[in-house]
């Protein structure tokens, strides 16, 4: 059995004193997950320094995304009654902050590299993920993203990211790459727009990337599109006709029904003169901040079910994807070795018959043959001999026809399997074995424990944050 390495143990010692502190009922996901990493680490589909565990972040995070100047860091700053963040006309952020509590260290602020070296953080070894998509850019991390503590009561328990503005121009892949990192990671994503530019112009790459391309996901639902700066529509009283636009664009990209808010940020925005006006701004803009509030709120709750949910997905993918891959891989494996075994076999009786005739041996060779035959002592020395050579040569094609597999699997959806494969056509490893090595009864039976505790942990987290209705 394959162990943990001593800094995954002592990181899930950790997480479990955060968790005992922040919210015990998540201590149980952690079992789960452990399971799945021992399956993981004896079917080589994870190294022993990793864990499912730690593929995840385990506190609830909110982030801003949106166009530029839209009043993201304006919202944020808002929102911890702190000017924490720059604001200003101009594009002001060029990175990402991550901005989490902290007791003593008010206000501090640390370069990505805090960010990227960090298991705790969303943004662990994010670096990697940049160089892929931007050579060179990896190193520069300190460029895209830093990280903000501060004491902010409402911060706690929570991570928010204030992001750099959608521009018209074209984005940096790298700020791309952090961006769909974002959405992926986080439990609600607040999607600016700026009432003072509603129509489609203005936010050509905002449309597409955050708005095009969060329809079809499975947690769409995250998604919060804000128009902010609603105040601007007050002196013209064109409410309608400028929301009017801003949902007509949302609606080109495919988004009709949803959940729009619309408005302003009272700190920042010069106060509307006409009376019933402002009344009237200020009721619809506090209804709206309250249910966004209010969803902020919730994320802890939120998060709770994402994990169960990633926890459910991962054990899923072991005994539905995994194993029917490395399974497949196997046996491709096994057809071509036996293949290339074939074939040596017949050319080296084709090289010793077509020898011995090309010699004018093959009186020869028959003469030895039958010898052989007839004297026990040298027949079990040849077969000796012979399986030994056999068996060199099959050895030789098995490690050979692996080889070749592993490295046309890089760059393909089998990728994540190359470990994995090449722990099960080590040189001990029957080729005849396809079922996957590592996968029997025992890490069957954790997988469905694994699913059947993720259900009852669901019906456990509806008693805790589920509302009865009525
Ligand atoms: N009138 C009005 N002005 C606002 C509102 N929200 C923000 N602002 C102003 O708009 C400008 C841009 O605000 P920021 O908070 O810096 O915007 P941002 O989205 O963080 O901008 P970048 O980081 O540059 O993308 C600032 O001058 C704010 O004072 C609002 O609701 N109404
Ligand atoms: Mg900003």
């Amino acid at each position: 059995m394959v162990r943990a390495d001593k800094s995954i143990v002592k990181r899930f010692n950790s997480l479990k004193q955060h968790l005992e502190r922040e919210n015990p009922v998540l201590l149980e996901a952690i079992g789960g997950y452990q399971k799945l990493d021992r399956i993981g680490y004896n079917m080589g589909l994870l190294r022993t320094d990793e864990s499912y565990a730690m593929q995840i972040p385990w506190w609830p995070l909110v982030s801003i995304l949106g166009v530029f100047s839209a009043g993201k860091s304006s919202f944020i700053n808002s929102y911890l009654g702190k000017s924490l963040q720059k604001t200003g006309n101009q594009a002001v952020d060029d990175k990402f902050t991550v901005v989490c509590f902290g007791k003593e260290n008010n206000n501090r602020v640390l370069p990505g590299l805090a960010l990227d070296a960090d298991m705790r953080f969303p943004f662990y070894r994010i670096s990697n993920e940049i160089e892929k998509v931007a050579v060179g850019e990896g190193r520069r991390i300190d460029a895209y993203l830093q990280l903000k503590v501060t004491d902010a009561q409402v911060l706690r328990g929570k991570i928010l990211i204030d992001s750099p503005g959608f521009d018209a121009d074209d984005q940096r892949t790298s700020t791309l790459r952090l961006t769909d990192h974002i959405m992926d990671i986080s439990d609600l994503v607040l999607v600016f727009f700026d009432a003072r530019h509603p129509e489609p112009g203005a936010m050509q790459d905002t449309l597409t990337h955050l708005v095009a391309n969060t329809i079809n996901r499975s947690d769409s639902n995250k998604f919060l599109f804000v128009l902010n700066q609603m105040d601007t529509a007050a002196r013209e009283d064109n409410t309608e006709e400028i929301v009017g636009a801003w949902q007509r664009a949302l609606s080109q990209k495919g988004l009709t029904a949803g959940r729009f808010y619309t408005i302003y940020n009272k700190e920042v925005a010069p106060p509307i003169e006409n009376e019933t006006a402002r009344t009237r701004f200020e009721a619809k803009r506090d209804a709206d901040m309250k249910e966004i509030h209010t969803r902020i709120e919730q994320v802890e709750a939120e998060r709770a079910y994402r994990i169960v949910g990633d926890m459910k997905s991962k054990a899923y993918n072991v005994r539905e994807k995994a194993v029917p891959a490395i399974t497949r891989l196997k046996k491709l494996w096994r057809k071509r070795v036996l293949r290339f075994d074939l074939l040596a076999l017949a050319i080296i009786a084709g090289l010793v018959v077509g020898a011995s005739i090309f010699f004018g041996a093959i009186g020869a060779l028959l003469t030895f043959l039958l010898s052989m035959i007839a004297n026990p002592v040298t027949m079990l020395g040849s077969i000796v001999i012979i399986a030994l050579l056999a068996m060199a040569v099959h050895f030789f094609i098995r490690s050979r026809v692996a080889g070749y597999m592993v490295n046309k699997m890089e760059d393909t959806d089998d990728a994540e399997y190359q470990s994995a494969f090449v722990k099960n056509t080590r040189f001990f490893r029957s080729v005849f074995k396809t079922s996957p090595t590592g996968w029997n009864g025992n890490s069957r039976a954790d997988i469905d424990e694994v699913l059947e505790e993720a259900s009852e942990f669901v019906q456990k987290l509806n008693d805790l944050y589920a509302l009865p209705s009525g």
